[in-house]
């Protein structure tokens, strides 16, 4: 059985993911995504449910997941691989059955392998892709979660490429965030959940990510019903007794962010739930990105019964 109590490179975690197609041919499979990399890399993709066609089609809604966008936040990776696990593993037990029965989920376990990879062999904090502008020192790399095509480069970015909130030179201009948009429109008339997982600081965000107290009269169509079901959301993410808080970016952290991905698929496909985990831990000083991997199985353990509150009351 698989050992979730490690981080793995993007090698093992590509394996793995092969793994459980191999092992679960009926429920799993692992497809490439067109846009390459700066570096070349494919980035995978996983459509997880039961009765899907030979080309992993079925009519059931879409739950849409994508993960390490920001490259250091390693505990995204390892906690869905948990959660994908988990799933699997536990397919007949009638606490998780209508999961996979009952709706198809889209899933890209790492959108950034670039900068992932970097982490592992440059720099542990790395957080942008590995856009190449030119051999100026320094200038590298564009922020995923700021090159979406919403309030493009209005606030909490910079146009400067040696910033780590570098929103890049127009929308969708990386890879990353190409691939994300084309399987998001591919899956559109079904899905009816987008998550954005990332770390830390044990938070749920709802759109609009980009609202200042100056814009926040700007509120979604669907804010009421965004808020009910994240409230339900955290209580879920209290699991093993750690508070998670819910609200936009400006309310919960103080900073507005345009360009992101949950206020892009928000806009693309009103009225689905869209929302962006910030998982463990709470702080820097309980070990920030690099938050010990014997804490990936309880992260990962209140993430899943967030998303099994979340399913139920669809
Ligand atoms: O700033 C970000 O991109 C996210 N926080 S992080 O510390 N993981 O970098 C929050 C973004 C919230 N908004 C969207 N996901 N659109
Ligand atoms: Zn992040």
């Amino acid at each position: 059985s698989m050992d979730y109590s490690v981080y793995r490179t993007i090698d093992e975690v590509n394996a793995v993911m092969k793994g459980w197609e191999n092992s679960y041919p009926q429920l799993v499979k692992m497809k490439a995504l067109e846009h390459k990399t700066h570096e070349s890399r494919t980035v995978y993709y996983l459509e997880i449910g039961t009765a899907l066609d030979s080309n992993g089609n079925s009519n059931k809604p879409v739950i849409f997941v994508e993960s390490l966008t920001h490259a250091r936040e390693w505990i995204t990776t390892a906690s869905l691989i948990y959660v994908i696990d988990t799933l699997l593993k536990n397919f007949h037990n009638t606490k998780f059955e209508s999961a996979l029965t009952d709706f198809t989920w889209v899933v890209i376990p790492v959108v950034n392998p670039d900068g992932y990879d970097f982490t592992w062999t440059q720099n542990r904090f790395w957080r942008k892709n590995l856009r190449f502008y030119s051999s100026q020192r320094h200038c590298l790399g564009v922020d995923v979660n700021r090159n979406y095509d919403i309030k493009f480069g209005t606030v909490g970015v910079s146009p400067n490429c040696t910033s780590d909130i570098h929103h890049g030179l127009s929308p969708f201009s990386e890879p990353e965030t190409q691939n994300v948009r084309d399987l998001f429109l591919q899956f559109k008339a079904r899905i009816v959940s987008f998550l954005s997982v990332h770390a830390f600081s044990q938070l749920l965000l709802h759109p609009w990510s980009y609202t200042t107290p100056n814009t926040s009269t700007e509120v979604p169509d669907n804010l009421q019903q965004l808020k009910i079901m994240g409230n339900k959301m955290i209580q879920a993410l209290a699991y093993n007794g750690k508070l998670y808080r819910m609200g936009t970016a400006y309310d919960l952290v103080g900073y507005a962010a345009s360009g992101g991905s949950i206020d892009w698929a928000l806009a693309e496909k009103p009225g689905i739930y869209s929302y962006c985990f910030e998982l463990r831990p709470q702080s820097f000083w309980q070990g920030g990105f690099m938050i010990p991997a014997t804490e990936i199985i309880p992260t990962g353990q209140e993430l899943l019964n967030s998303l099994m509150t979340m399913i139920q009351n669809l």
